[in-house]
């Protein structure tokens, strides 16, 4: 199936999935002495007579039973044989049980361990692990994906790169949220959400952990920061324990009753998890006959995200993007990054947080040190100490490719100009982890005097980048602020620049500190120019939070709306 045609089923309608079935298999006597995974190559009988009921029941896609198929969770089970074999037989299975009308998707589930930079499996062996699966699932036959029941986004990120490195089938990403919208790692819904788009999954949502009640505020979340098709997979309610065992206490009849409250908050698939069987797909499935999913309108956002928030630029607040993590003309930090010491980066984020920073600008540009490696780990370090999303400023494609890959948010990228290493090089990266973009209206031939030339550089990448489905909601615009120690008509041409954004809707940006460089008096300087700028519709600015004056402007700026 192409992501294409999976973008036209679910707009079509509401797309049925199957209900539990490891919890439904125990529940009808399968026992195992090791894996579920396993015992279902000797025994399969029981999961072939479930699978062809939920068939039967009216599910339009059914999942392979492959959620701990991964070589992790395997081994801890004493098999070390291949996963990717596995995983075919396993889809054949249920390739010979299912009728030439339903669609089977590769199930995908956690390795049970929580990947850096929140724990201790290394990111690549993340990826390495789910593409072994991958590569059985794609063989034995899969439409498409399920990766479910994940509770870290930088497992599900794996997941996700694994999948979309390995074949352009359209893959599906349900996380388990608590009640309050937040996994157990602390990643909230919005988060969740705006990062696995960008990253490129076709469908969203939440499974097990929760029964419907509980799911339908976390999905309402996810809507409003996403327009991709949602997914609904519940329990069948809160799961108690009777008689020192776990059951799920929902009916069908009260299960399905939130069927028609899914829909109107935008759900387009929608099945069942632990306590839900062929009876809660029938009813569902007569349910959703005719309910054609309501799609979401209306201009796109712009979004960045930590994996614990997001930022929305040109939101209720100007950006104010902390400038601090940056060893230009700091003795001391230099020093320390040269030793490898990083934890002047640490006060630096919490500072900057402390002072009304919206995101982080981090760049280790410096030499005499590894500027890669140190990007790499202040980026794992700021993604775990600091709530804040980053903003990866580097002119080294490599530099941004190894930040984005480990990065659990959606970055801003700094920069993009019209130089053709960026074009060429940049630009594909941040394509392919959906970050963000400041644009830089320059190009190999430097930079240009004046506003028209500027101009004509940004509609060049704007065209460039549209190539890999950037729209101009996905940007900022570098209005390139210099100094005025050297040519104070160049302040002239960048405030022509913010207002020629503002005229266009997109967002704006500058280096406010760089208009002060080799002036006494520079917060004074900085200040008067961020007042200037920000009347011609300036939206935000990488700036030095410490200043009061900058946030007394700031607060002005905020309380008189001056914002597109
Ligand atoms: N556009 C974009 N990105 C940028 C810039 C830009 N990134 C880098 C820079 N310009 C913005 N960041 C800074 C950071 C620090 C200073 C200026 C701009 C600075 N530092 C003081 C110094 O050098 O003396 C030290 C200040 C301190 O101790 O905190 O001036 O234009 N897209």
């Amino acid at each position: 199936m192409t992501k294409n045609d999976f973008k036209l089923l679910c707009a079509k309608k509401t797309v049925i999935f199957d209900g539990s079935t490891g919890v439904e298999l125990i529940s009808r006597g399968m026992t195992f002495s090791r894996s579920l995974e396993t015992a279902l190559l000797k025994d399969p009988d029981k999961l072939i007579q479930l699978q062809r009921e939920y068939c039967s029941a009216g599910s339009d896609i059914i999942i392979t039973p492959t959620l701990g198929a991964n070589r992790i969770k395997m081994a801890e089970h004493g098999f070390t044989d291949s996963t990717e074999d596995l995983n075919y037989e396993l889809t054949k299975l249920s390739l010979s049980a299912v009728n030439d009308k339903t669609l089977i998707f590769g199930d995908i589930s956690s390795t049970g361990r929580f990947v850096e930079p929140f724990g201790d499996l290394e990111f690549e062996d993340a990826v390495d692990t789910y593409k072994e699966q991958v590569r059985g699932l794609i063989r034995g036959g899969v439409e498409g994906f399920l990766i479910e029941t994940i509770i870290d986004l930088q497992e599900a990120r794996a997941a996700l790169l694994a999948v979309t490195e390995s074949c352009d089938l359209p893959v599906i990403i349900c996380l388990s949220f608590d009640k309050d919208g937040t996994t157990i790692n602390g990643n909230s819904a919005e988060s969740v959400a705006v990062t696995l788009q960008s990253l490129g999954a076709d469908a969203i949502g939440c499974n097990c952990s929760t029964g419907p009640a509980e799911m339908l505020p976390v999905i309402k979340r996810i809507r409003a920061v996403t327009s991709l098709p949602l997914m609904v997979k519940p329990n069948a309610g809160l799961p108690a324990l009777r008689d020192g065992k776990t059951y799920f206490p929902m009916g069908v009849d009260e299960f399905i009753s939130f069927t028609h409250l899914f829909h109107d908050a935008g759900v387009s698939l929608i099945g069942g998890c632990c306590g839900t069987n062929p009876d809660f797909i029938a009813a569902l499935s007569e349910q959703c006959k005719g309910l054609v999913p309501i799609s979401k309108t209306g201009n796109p956002d712009s979004l960045t995200a930590s994996h614990r928030r997001v930022w929305r630029f040109c939101g209720e607040q100007f950006t104010l993007i902390g400038e601090r993590i940056n060893p230009t003309g700091k003795k001391e930090f230099q020093k320390q990054l040269r030793d490898g010491n990083l934890s002047m980066i640490q006060t630096f984020a919490a500072e900057q947080e402390n002072l009304g920073a919206s995101l982080l600008d981090v760049n280790m540009g410096l030499s005499g040190i590894d500027e890669q490696e140190m990007m790499v780990k202040s980026v794992s370090l700021l993604s775990k100490v600091s709530p804040l999303p980053l903003c990866i400023d580097s002119t080294r494609p490599e530099v941004i490719e190894k930040a984005l890959r480990i990065y659990p948010g959606r970055a801003l990228v700094n920069s993009i100009s019209g130089e053709k290493s960026r074009i060429e090089e940049t630009l594909p990266i941040a394509a392919k982890y959906g970050a963000m973009l400041i644009i830089l209206p320059l190009d190999d031939n430097g930079i240009p005097k004046t506003f028209e030339e500027r101009v004509t550089i940004i509609n060049t990448i704007i065209k460039e980048a549209a190539g890999y489905g950037y729209t101009t909601a996905d940007m900022v615009i570098d209005g390139l602020v210099m100094t005025i120690s050297s040519d104070q008509q160049a302040a002239q041409t960048t405030l022509r620049l913010i207002s020629w954004c503002k005229k266009q809707g997109i967002n704006s940006v500058c280096g406010l500190s760089n208009v002060s460089f080799g002036l006494p008096q520079r917060d004074i300087v900085n200040s008067a120019f961020l007042a200037l700028a920000a009347r011609n519709g300036l939206t935000s600015a990488i700036a030095n939070p410490s200043s009061e004056q900058l946030r007394g402007i700031i607060n002005a700026i905020n309380s008189e709306g001056c914002l597109v």
